[in-house]
């Protein structure tokens, strides 16, 4: 029997404000058959989004939804957590959002090891506001904060949420919906902070404006520059140059999850209980 979005969309919202071609359908369908195979009931999910192209997931997506201001969107999903730790917390921001103006709080959820789920839709470029450099623009592409070509290094993201602390961190891309909503799935089911980095399509606001063709040209590029973790352990210094590894990159079960870290806590300040702060590790 086909898939019914419906029962998961807005389906008033919809067509989406996304342009033709746009990666965000496809993680926002991967997104749903995660949830759906998880059989999570709607009412105990929450998806709270920054402002962009990406933070209209939480518009288009039938169940409790915060869309909050740019950059922020952990920083409410932390005390939403905090607040409902049975609930399950999903944010989506894209690179801009989740890098730049809110790259010190996805540090910090990563350093707490908060059980939410961030899934940084990475386009490589500021889509909504029309092309300004992100941290992930590659280096010499046209933006128009970087008219001559953008000279800035550019975050390898899952890198910098493992060492921040996060416990699940994994990479994926719009070309493999089937291994997204895999990996998104496993990484729900895991109790910490997981981190998703999902290479995305922005063929008007990146591609165009650099010459590299139409949404499909600029999946072959995706295509090009991503390969299997099994591959990329196997390859040379040189050969890694200009690749990203593919899949769970990084998984940790042992860490406490920050709910219950803040449960000693209630624990203690209602009923007097010591705070075992060797179990934290
Ligand atoms: C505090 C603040 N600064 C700047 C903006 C303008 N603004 C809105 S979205 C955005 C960047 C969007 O890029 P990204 O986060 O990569 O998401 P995308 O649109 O590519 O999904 C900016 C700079 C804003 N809304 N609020």
């Amino acid at each position: 029997m086909a898939f019914n979005y419906d029962n998961y969309l807005r389906t008033d919202k919809m067509p989406t404000l996304w342009c033709w071609g746009c990666g965000d359908g496809v993680i926002l369908k991967a997104l749903i058959r995660a949830i759906d195979k998880l059989g999570w009931d709607m009412n105990d999910v929450c998806v709270v989004s920054g402002i962009g192209c990406s933070g209209r997931f939480s518009s288009y997506i039938n169940c409790n939804t915060v869309h909050t201001t740019h950059g922020r969107a952990i920083a409410y999903a932390t005390g939403i957590k905090l607040a409902n730790p049975d609930k399950h917390v999903i944010v989506v921001t894209g690179d801009g959002d989740g890098l730049a103006i809110g790259g010190n709080h996805t540090i910090h959820g990563c350093r707490r090891n908060i059980n939410l789920n961030h899934v940084l839709i990475n386009n490589f470029i500021y889509g909504l506001t029309n092309s300004q450099t992100s941290p992930t623009t590659p280096t010499g592409f046209w933006t128009v904060t970087a008219q001559y070509g953008n000279i800035d290094p550019n975050f390898d993201a899952c890198k910098l949420a493992a060492a921040a602390g996060a416990t699940f961190v994994a990479r994926s891309s719009v070309i493999e919906p089937s291994k997204l909503e895999k990996i998104f799935a496993d990484g729900f089911e895991h109790d910490g902070y997981s981190f998703f980095d999902v290479f995305s399509n922005c063929h008007i606001n990146l591609g165009r404006k650099n010459k590299m063709g139409q949404a499909t040209q600029m999946l072959e590029w995706i295509d090009g520059r991503t390969v299997s973790k099994a591959k990329f352990d196997a390859m040379s210094e040189d050969e890694r140059e200009g690749k990203f590894p593919l899949g769970v990159l990084h998984k940790n079960e042992s860490r406490m999850e920050y709910t219950k870290a803040y449960d000693m806590v209630i624990k203690a300040a209602r009923d007097g209980e010591k705070i075992d702060f060797g179990a934290l590790k």
